[in-house]
């Protein structure tokens, strides 16, 4: 028997567009990256893991692919990061038009700032949640503003409600800007004892919440396949804590899973990206 090509290899009856509450956009861009590469492996790798993964949650006790689970084809992304941030605006845009929950995958960064700016067109009053290793917040980098270094900035400027989770590396003019700009961070060293932060965040997100998840927020033990590990990372549980109880008492209106760049010979970091993909799905649909 033939595996669909397809998030989770499911069959037509639950991965047809017109019936699925879900809908996959892979963008595999990979323009203005600085360190390791691969990225624009990502979406292609998150896939052929889902496909060798149960669709039964065995914490939800729930097979989530039931809703449907549309996978789109993919986002031929080309090289300049402004044109494919409007791609992905587009597409993101007609998903939440057609009253669906769109996932999109990365990829680089920089294509979080399409998914914002199509929220924006749709709810006026939203949070931007983002996971992530690094704050993201350069003004430009390396001569350009559609950086993925400089993703939280750009975001920030179509909508300043962000919630910065994770974080563990930056520059000065980026801690500069966020004293000056008052901007929320849960530092990676404040939560890794506890997990008094996770209402503490939950409280400064509007209802609505767009999540922008960037794998590299994982500690690299558990996640070494992207392009800029950090020592220091959250933890499986910890993550998946915190995301159920952003999916329980929010309206999380999508997400995006960015930055995993897959190695040849060693697939846990794809298979831990499709798995969070999955349970987040799972999270969203629970009765
Ligand atoms: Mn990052």
């Amino acid at each position: 028997m033939v595996v669909p090509n397809n998030f989770c290899g499911i069959p037509e009856e639950f991965s047809d567009y017109s019936k699925a509450k879900v809908a996959i956009i892979s963008v595999p861009y990979e323009g203005t990256v600085s360190y390791g590469k691969g990225t624009s492996k990502g979406p292609e790798a998150i896939i052929e893991a889902s496909k060798n993964m149960e669709t039964y949650d065995e914490e939800l006790k729930w097979n989530a692919a039931e809703v449907g689970i549309a996978t789109l084809p993919e986002i031929k992304a080309r090289q300049d990061p402004e044109e494919v941030v409007k791609q992905v605006r587009e597409s993101v845009l007609k998903v939440l038009n057609d009253e669906k929950f769109p996932v999109v995958l990365g990829g680089e960064h920089s294509i979080s700032t399409g998914f914002a700016l199509a929220v924006k067109e749709k709810y006026p009053e939203f949070s931007v949640l983002q996971l992530d290793a690094h704050a993201d917040l350069r003004e430009e980098f390396e001569g350009t503003k559609y950086s993925h270094a400089a993703v939280m900035k750009r975001i920030h400027d179509i909508n300043p409600s962000t919630v910065q989770v994770g974080i563990r590396s930056l520059s000065e003019e980026e801690g500069e800007f966020i004293d000056r700009e008052k901007k929320k961070i849960f530092w990676a060293k404040d939560t890794y004892d506890n997990d008094s932060w996770m209402k503490d965040a939950l409280k400064l997100l509007k209802n609505d919440v767009f999540i922008t998840f960037d794998i590299d927020v994982f500690d690299p033990s558990i996640v070494p396949a992207t392009g800029t590990p950090e020592p220091g990372g959250l933890s499986w549980y910890t993550v998946v804590k915190f995301l159920r109880m952003v999916f329980e008492q929010k309206n999380v209106i999508g997400f995006d899973l960015v930055e995993l760049a897959p190695t040849k010979n060693s697939h846990p970091s794809d298979f831990l990206a499709s798995k969070l993909v999955y349970k987040m799905i799972g999270y969203r649909f629970k009765k």
